[in-house]
């Protein structure tokens, strides 16, 4: 299967079971329901539904089976992108393209959204539909609340904060973007082999494959962010600098950069040898990673 198909075919799953699990009332609350489903359902690449999908694949599970769990990560992922953009964060006007959920809508609502977003998440992960045997839900739902809180996600957006008025090596700056992008794109690998029930090397294979390709997604995002085109990547560009914060860019220059991003990606392709074919999508979404324009 090509990589646009994977794509598109994980993104229409991925909404029509979004679109079942977001709240539509038309009552008081009706404001906070559309502000999360202009967030969850806005133009996004769904690049975590595609690794959740295509993981649990390489075990033989349906793509219809692994959706609750892409969809409970893409909740995540959407919450993340709410909070990080409100004005006590980056202060961005612009996400996917159209504005932001504190622009469209208002602040206490956008603050809102997130937290409903990320509620929903957990709701959907535990939910029956996600799995019929109870531990593998007890364990997606447990590996979901790492990967995005205090010693995930939010720790590298706490560091990421930091950075703005501290100076932070090579290291450090591998660790926040471990965190802060790289722990949600590694349990979206976990979670097709957790509903695969994959062994111990098949799991670790994943999450080698997982922590390249993020990296080399991140230093990506460091790069479009000098160099990317404002109306592709629909969000403002070139804020890093302004906000006195380091990036890959700084420490690796522009072209070490791009070789890294560009080592890390096929590094990751590497990872799936023992896959064989039926990890091609996972291998495609590698190269796309680097090449990418969004
Ligand atoms: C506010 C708790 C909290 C966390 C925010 C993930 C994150 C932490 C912030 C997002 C800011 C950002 C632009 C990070 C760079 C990498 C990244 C996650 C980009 C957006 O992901 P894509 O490209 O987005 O998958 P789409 O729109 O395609 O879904």
């Amino acid at each position: 299967m090509t990589l646009h198909r994977a794509m598109a075919a994980a993104a229409a799953l991925v909404e029509r079971e979004l679109d079942h699990w977001l709240p539509h009332a038309d009552t008081v609350e009706g404001r906070l329901h559309a502000a999360m489903r202009y967030a969850a359902l806005g133009p996004g690449k769904r690049m975590r539904p595609l690794l959740v999908v295509e993981t649990a694949r390489l075990f033989g599970v349906a793509a219809e089976r692994a959706a609750p769990a892409a969809a409970a990560i893409e909740l995540v992922h959407a919450y993340s992108l709410v909070h990080d953009d409100l004005p006590c964060m980056d202060d961005d006007d612009l996400r996917r393209g159209r504005a932001t959920v504190h622009r469209a809508f208002d602040e206490a609502t956008a603050v809102l959204t997130g937290d409903a977003l990320l509620t929903l998440a957990f709701e959907v992960m535990g939910d029956v539909s996600a799995g019929p045997d109870a531990a593998a839900r007890c364990e997606l739902v447990v590996g979901l609340a790492r990967a995005a809180g205090a010693n995930g996600m939010v720790a590298g957006q706490a560091i990421d904060l930091a950075a703005e008025t501290a100076e932070i090596d090579l290291i450090e700056t591998r660790r926040l973007q471990a965190l802060k992008t790289g722990a949600l794109i590694g349990f979206s690998c976990e979670a097709g082999a957790i509903l695969g029930r994959a062994d111990l090397p098949a799991r670790k294979a994943l999450a080698a494959y997982a922590a390249d390709l993020g990296l080399s997604f991140q230093i990506t995002d460091d790069v479009l962010d000098l160099e990317g085109d404002e109306a592709a990547v629909g969000k403002k560009l070139r804020k890093d600098r302004k906000a006195g914060k380091v990036t890959f860019v700084d420490h690796l220059g522009l072209d070490g950069a791009k070789r890294e991003a560009q080592q890390l990606a096929q590094a990751a392709a590497g990872r799936l040898a023992s896959f064989g074919e039926r990890a091609d999508v996972l291998r495609k979404l590698a190269a796309f990673v680097v090449s990418r324009r969004s």
